[in-house]
């Protein structure tokens, strides 16, 4: 007996340091040390000149030998590894891996990625990158992440891959080509019961706030399903719901005639079994269109008349409309009809709307919105207006023209893509006022704070002090919301853009490669300093 429980005692001890309680499964462990790469080999082809991927005695992190990666020509090109043939939505795979290189730049950044197959063999492939990693010239460096399975029935392999930053090949310059070394590469794929899971024993966001006005996010078809950890968050913390995508025309409408409701109406009816209100984004934008929408229906290689696209927009926002009705109380009419030069964005940045229809197309939008809903609210939404002040000004005079027309426009929604550093607080404090000058609301529609200045700015590792400057920002930009709320100058919601860092869209954009961290809550679903500085802001140290 005693001996038994000792045996107990050391397999949990065992269980408990090493990690294994749980049934994890390690699908990648290469040490490179046995005389074999272990499955690991060249994404690039012979015809694209092919990159090297071989065992290396001369440079190792430990054991015999690691793996070198050089003659490479592409970003891209980097050691790629089957992960599996069987994606399974929510799986979620811890990598670590060792990475070194010798010449070059001081400091290089490396990012992993995947490359997904579908069962459809004649769909092309989807390439995603999951993150990035800064590595010092002449120091083996450990990166570790996690990797979670997006919710998509149709995918079946995945490849994971090492590279740097994409870059236009005709961009590429040595320091991207570089060589290097990895060794010790392990993907373990997680239990299901140890998985992250949400952080709730916390303060509720949405009540703290409530007060003064609700507090929404947009989330993905994934997100809203009950078993992410997102949705408990969302559940917890939010009381708006926006689609980041699955409400656009796009997706809405992808043949003329053929309304696609399901991913629009997942997000719907999660939000209304947990007692959500919505905003819909967008009837009108010019970019994430179906191609047919702006073609003749006979003939896909001209352009559609003036009075076939009227009509096509007008049956779009009654048909949206109308079936929301009463649900839906927020709608972005219009999104981003400015030009980001001078007066309302045409054809050339873009918008084959106003290319055909002429800039009426604002106001008849707005006005079959109000035929739809009458109870709708109806917002304008652009972006920049609180750092461009030639924007601003020209909003300002939309509305105004609009006004005078007998146009009904509620709101404006100010974007608020914004960063740790710009635009000041006082910039978008005026831009607010002077929009609520015109006797409209303002709303702030999809706000997330990038750690990154600028689009040139290089990789940088999220750090505690990165991330408390974060939080003092998120504090500022909400007390003077508070404050121009209580002026009555706000609608009645604030709209973050996304819940966890992992799934915003400034991973990648505007630098492939790059990935940011904006949001309140972090890829393990867990509070930021962010979060802290809206609801207790006692506990974040440093804060001022
Ligand atoms: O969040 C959206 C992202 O998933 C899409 O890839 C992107 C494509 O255009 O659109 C994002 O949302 C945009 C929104 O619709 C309009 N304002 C800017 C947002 C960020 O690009």
């Amino acid at each position: 007996m005693k001996r038994m429980s000792l045996f107990v005692l050391f397999l949990f001890f065992t269980g408990f340091l090493f990690g294994q309680s749980f049934n994890h499964v390690t699908v990648i462990d290469t040490s490179f040390d046995n005389g074999s790469l272990g499955g690991w080999g060249p994404r690039g082809s012979v015809q694209q000149g092919l990159e090297r991927v071989e065992l290396d005695t001369s440079v190792k992190r430990s054991g015999a030998a690691s793996m070198r990666i050089s003659n490479r020509t592409k970003t891209w090109q980097g050691p790629v590894h089957k992960l599996t043939d069987n994606a399974v939505a929510g799986d979620v795979y811890s990598m670590s891996a060792w990475i070194y290189y010798n010449e070059g730049p001081a400091m290089s950044p490396f990012v992993l990625s995947v490359q997904r197959s579908f069962k459809d063999t004649s769909k092309a492939h989807a390439y995603q990158n999951i993150t990035s990693f800064q590595v010092r010239r002449g120091e083996w460096t450990e990166i570790k992440t996690e990797y979670t399975v997006g919710a998509d029935p149709t995918q079946a392999s995945i490849w994971v891959y090492f590279e740097l930053p994409f870059k236009e090949d005709h961009l590429v310059t040595p320091n991207d080509r570089i060589t290097f070394w990895m060794d010790d590469i392990k993907f373990i794929k997680l239990d299901p019961a140890s998985r992250p899971k949400a952080e709730l024993n916390i303060p509720n966001l949405a009540d703290i706030w409530a007060p003064h006005f609700d507090i929404g996010t947009a989330v993905t078809r994934d997100e809203v399903d009950f078993s992410s950890p997102t949705a408990q968050i969302l559940m917890k913390h939010f009381t708006v719901l926006v689609a980041g995508n699955e409400q656009k025309m796009e997706s809405i409408q992808p043949e003329e005639g053929k309304f696609d409701w399901a991913p629009a109406d997942a997000i719907i009816n999660f939000g209304e079994m947990t007692g959500m209100r919505f905003r819909w984004h967008t009837l009108v934008w010019h970019t994430q269109n179906p191609a047919w929408l702006f073609q003749e229906s006979a003939n896909s290689t001209r352009t559609v008349s003036r009075n076939v696209l009227n009509q096509r927009l007008r049956t779009y926002i009654q048909t949206v409309m109308r079936r929301y009705r009463g649900r839906v109380e927020s709608y972005d009419v219009v999104n981003e009809v400015l030009s980001d030069r001078s007066g309302l964005r045409t054809g050339a940045e873009g918008s084959r709307w106003h290319e055909i229809l002429g800039p009426e197309y604002i106001d008849n939008a707005f006005r079959w919105a109000k035929e739809a809903d009458p109870t709708a609210q109806l917002v304008i939404n652009d972006y920049n207006l609180e750092s461009d002040t030639r924007k601003r000004q020209e909003m300002f005079n939309l509305v105004k023209g609009m006004k005078e027309r007998g146009v009904p426009v509620d709101a404006i929604g100010i974007q608020m893509h914004i960063n740790i550093r710009t635009p000041s607080v006082q910039q978008i404090r005026e831009t607010i006022e002077l929009f609520a000058s015109l006797g409209v609301k303002v709303m702030v529609t999809e706000l997330d704070i990038s750690i990154y200045t600028s689009d040139t700015e290089p990789i940088k590792n999220v750090t505690p002090a990165l991330l408390l400057e974060q939080a003092q920002r998120y504090k500022d930009i909400f007390a003077m919301l508070r404050e121009q709320s209580q002026k009555g100058n706000l609608a009645d919601m604030v709209v973050i853009w996304g819940t966890t860092d992992h799934t915003s869209w400034k991973n990648d954009f505007p630098v492939r490669g790059r990935t940011d961290a904006p949001l309140l809550f972090d890829g393990r679903y867990q509070s930021k300093p962010a979060f802290w500085a809206l609801v207790q802001p006692t506990r974040v140290q440093g804060l001022r």
